[in-house]
């Protein structure tokens, strides 16, 4: 077997806030307890396949960047088990409890379905050995229904219902895959599910076969005793101009209308949100307020940029105000934080896989830690609380429990001559208050 990638890097420990050593984690302490739980066990961090190992640097402009081995190689799927040897290595010295993979990223294409799936097999054996070897977990598994050419019009939404058998072969496929492999999840992430002009779009068609698309998935998971989540990954635009799992409040509408809204959580992208006009917090908190909460992608935009950089996580108050809003709604359950994160394309050094990952862990870790303690201080919970006080009383309870008409409540605000007092929101005290947790 090959050398290892990234000779000089032992495994990635834990020194402390004033360490020195770029190579080692100064917040992400796996073991430190935080509200009950290890720190591992609530965040729960997963590395991608896609782009720390198949992605070779290119971009729109220019070739790949990166030097690295695999893609040198010519038989496709000896690249594709040296790639599988060099992703473990990364994993087990970085020390990620977790990983993410599609089809795709994992074992080479064939030329015709069945050869794909060959190809999956033969790598997923060896993968399985490498999880063994290592206890690295697979936090989910999802299929690639966007790269190739037949899938430039949707997968489940294309015009033609042969290019959705054959997205229905590579999700059995890899249904399979990932309950073979204990997956935690299986991801459905509607790349080209969506339009770029009306002009040849039936949107209320395609709809229906997305809907029909995501119902074989739910019943085929039964069937084969899939106990992981199902999660849809919302994202507004890009590759397609509409896509429509624009955001999770459209997810869950489009869930309730076709009645899976039992089988399906979501996992939000940090960056996403942002492109569908949100904060990151603000998905998360309407997932978990409605009861579809799955999974994190983790990764950050740029406020210059209009598009999906997946950049590394490094701002703490956004970490910190998700992990507030997150860990007060029970934390994860079998979801996860998966980089689905890039390097920068200058970044070609191998060690530069390690810097941007211990950078976001330790970006988790400490937005964790801060999390705590606005949780444990409770003046943040305190302020909302006080803010809706009056619903706990006579009037906002008459109301909330149904035991008051429109009538009867006019004629009492009129009778008691009600006249209510306008009362701050206080923003910017609470703003200041959470910058004394920073
Ligand atoms: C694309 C994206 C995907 C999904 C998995 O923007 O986020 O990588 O996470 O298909
Ligand atoms: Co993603």
């Amino acid at each position: 077997m090959s050398q290892s990638f990234f000779p000089g890097v032992e495994r990635i420990r834990y020194e402390g806030p004033n360490s020195e050593n770029p190579l080692a984690f100064r917040y992400y302490d796996p073991n430190r307890m935080v509200l009950g739980k290890r720190l591992e066990e609530q965040l729960r961090v997963a590395v991608c396949y896609w782009h720390s190992f198949a992605w070779p640097g290119s971009d729109i402009f220019g070739h790949g960047t990166f030097d690295r081995p695999w893609f040198k190689v010519s038989n496709p799927l000896e690249a594709a088990e040296l790639k599988l040897k060099t992703a473990f290595e990364f994993f087990e010295k970085l020390g990620s409890p977790y990983f993410t993979f599609h089809d795709r990223d994992i074992a080479p294409e064939g030329a015709t379905l069945r050869e794909s799936h060959d190809n999956l097999d033969r790598i997923i054996e060896k993968a399985q050995a490498e999880m063994q070897r290592t206890s690295v977990k697979l936090l989910w598994g999802t299929a690639n229904l966007f790269s190739h050419p037949r899938y430039m019009g949707g997968a489940a939404t294309n015009p033609d219902p042969e290019v959705f058998a054959y997205a229905a072969g590579q999700v059995r496929k890899m249904l399979d895959v990932t309950h073979q492999l204990a997956g935690a999840n299986y991801v459905l992430w509607g790349g080209r599910e969506g339009y770029e002009t009306l002009l040849n779009t039936d949107m209320k068609r395609e709809a229906d076969q997305l809907a029909r698309f995501l119902s074989m998935v739910c019943e085929y998971k039964h069937k084969i005793g899939f106990k992981g989540l199902l999660l849809i990954e919302p994202k507004p635009k890009e590759p397609t101009k509409h896509q429509y799992d624009f955001d999770t409040a459209t997810v869950y509408a489009f869930l309730q209308r076709y009645r899976l809204d039992k089988e399906y959580k979501v996992n939000i992208e940090a960056n996403h949100a942002i492109l569908s006009g949100h904060s990151f917090q603000h998905e998360v908190a309407y997932a978990l307020g409605n009861g579809i909460f799955g999974s994190l992608d983790m990764n950050r935009g740029d406020d210059l940029l209009g598009w999906d950089t997946d950049q590394f996580p490094n701002d703490l108050q956004e970490i910190a105000l998700v992990m507030h809003t997150l860990l007060k709604g029970g934390g994860f359950s079998s979801g996860g934080m998966n980089f689905d994160a890039k390097l920068r394309r200058q970044s070609s050094d191998p060690n530069d896989l390690f810097h941007a990952h211990i950078g976001g862990m330790d970006t988790l870790a400490r937005g964790t830690l801060i999390a705590e303690q606005m949780i444990q201080d409770g003046k943040l919970d305190r302020a909302v609380e006080e803010r809706y006080a009056g619903w706990r009383g006579e009037l906002g309870e008459s109301i909330l429990g149904g035991r008051v008409s429109l009538a009867e409540l006019a004629d009492q605000a009129l009778a008691k001559g009600i006249d209510p007092k306008p009362r701050s929101g206080r923003q910017e005290y609470l703003e200041n208050l959470v910058n004394r947790y920073l």
